[in-house]
């Protein structure tokens, strides 16, 4: 066991594929012997951030938490993988400042907007459009595309088996040891 791990942290807009490939990711890792945590926007949501909103003073204090926690993870040799919106430059860089550069592995789940809200897979873009949710991420609420990630992932271009090969080779070949 490698004595300290990375952090993969996923961005990408809600319905752009990050908590599938997240989960196909950590099932691949699983079967070559890694030890692997995910931290889900979803679930870090109702369980240690169950007191945050989506202000954008909520979201910064969202992925501090979720920054903290994946380094200590990652200090005992898992390897994390974090699927955040992750919405701003701003936020990104205070995740990796928390990690630390070197085992911050940044991975964009790109997808156009246009497509997440046809996939729309849990009716919350139709709820943003009505106005029932406010300070929705791409409708009414920044969404900043990653500027130098280590990755990109293209879930409108390619298939999802594709999409995660490309992400299983670039991180084995981050983690291999
Ligand atoms: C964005 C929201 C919102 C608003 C609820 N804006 O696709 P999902 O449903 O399952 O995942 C999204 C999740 C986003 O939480 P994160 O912690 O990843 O966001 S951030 O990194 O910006 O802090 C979405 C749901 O929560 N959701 N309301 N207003 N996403």
């Amino acid at each position: 066991l490698k004595q300290k791990a990375c952090v993969i942290w996923m961005v990408g807009l809600s319905g752009s594929g990050k908590s599938t490939l997240a989960r196909a990711l950590e099932n691949t890792l699983h079967e070559k012997g890694y030890l692997t945590q995910l931290l889900d926007g979803d679930n870090l949501r109702t369980g240690i951030n169950n007191n945050l909103g989506f202000s954008e003073e909520d979201r910064i204090e969202n992925i501090r938490r979720a920054a903290e926690t994946s380094k200590l993870f990652a200090n005992c040799g898992i390897v994390t993988i974090c699927s955040l919106i992750s919405p701003t430059e701003q936020i990104r860089s205070m995740a990796k400042e928390i990690i630390g550069e070197e085992d911050y592995f940044e991975v964009f789940i790109s997808c156009p907007i246009e497509v997440c809200e046809q996939r729309d897979v849990k009716g919350l873009y139709a709820k943003a459009r009505k106005g029932e949710i406010k300070h929705f991420t791409g409708i009414d609420s920044p969404f900043e595309e990653p500027q130098n990630p280590s990755l990109i992932i293209e879930t409108d271009k390619d298939e999802l088996s594709v999409s995660h090969q490309k992400l299983v080779d670039a991180v084995l070949e981050k983690i291999k040891y």
